[in-house]
């Protein structure tokens, strides 16, 4: 079994190449912010919980992305790996995974993290807003905050695993093929 985690900023790139990173390798893809979405979208209690932080900016308590994150890995008992997209965000929800992870006798195999500049990533989340209909990403104040979350509460996530030896830092600026190749040359690398 071969997890990885794809980790970076807001608007680094992390849906965009997961999407082909699980096609190339087969993994099962783990997003918080989609299942997140996918609450909302449904009107449960824990979507318009989520929806309260979501759309300010700031990251969902980690009770509920952890409950969330422990009832997927059981619903896939037959996956070859997980890519887990968007978690962990917080130092807490990193020690959560690796305890969920060792009950299944597996671990994180690395850490991929996408390095993209300030400017770029507010350039591209605000060029999404245009379409997406997502609220988090047309107001650039909600942007901003996004990033402030990011360096307060998820940058620390990469230390816990670099203690491991298990971070890489991948290009994150320029097409979305060549990143993708930068990142399958570090995957192939290990798997
Ligand atoms: P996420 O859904 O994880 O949203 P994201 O970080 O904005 O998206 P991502 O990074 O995947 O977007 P991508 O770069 O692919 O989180 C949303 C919210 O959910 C969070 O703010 C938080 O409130 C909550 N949440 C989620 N997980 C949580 C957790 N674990 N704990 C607590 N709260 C949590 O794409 C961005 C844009 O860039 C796209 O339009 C794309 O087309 C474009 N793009 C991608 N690559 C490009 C390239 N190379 N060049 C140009 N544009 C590119």
């Amino acid at each position: 079994m071969f997890n990885l985690i794809l980790f970076g900023p807001p608007g680094s790139g992390k849906g965009t190449q997961s999407e082909k990173l699980i096609v190339r390798y087969g993994l099962k893809h783990l997003s918080t912010g989609d299942l997140l979405r996918s609450e909302i979208s449904r009107q449960t209690a824990l979507g318009m919980e989520a929806k309260n932080f979501m759309d300010k900016g700031q990251l969902v308590p980690d009770e509920v992305v952890i409950g969330m994150i422990s009832s997927a890995l059981d619903e896939n008992p037959g996956a070859k790996g997980f890519l887990f997209d968007g978690f962990p965000r917080t130092s807490a929800q990193a020690e959560a995974l690796d305890k969920l992870l060792d009950l299944k006798k597996t671990a994180i195999g690395v850490m991929l993290a996408l390095d993209v500049s300030e400017e770029e990533l507010v350039k591209r989340l605000l060029k999404r807003g245009e379409t997406s209909g997502r609220t988090d990403d047309n107001n650039e104040l909600v942007i901003r905050a996004r990033i402030t979350e990011y360096r307060n509460k998820t940058e620390a996530v990469a230390d816990y695993y670099r203690q491991f030896d298990k971070v890489v830092m991948v290009k994150g600026e320029g097409s979305i093929d060549e990143i993708f190749e930068g990142l399958c040359k570090e995957i192939d690398n290990r798997i």
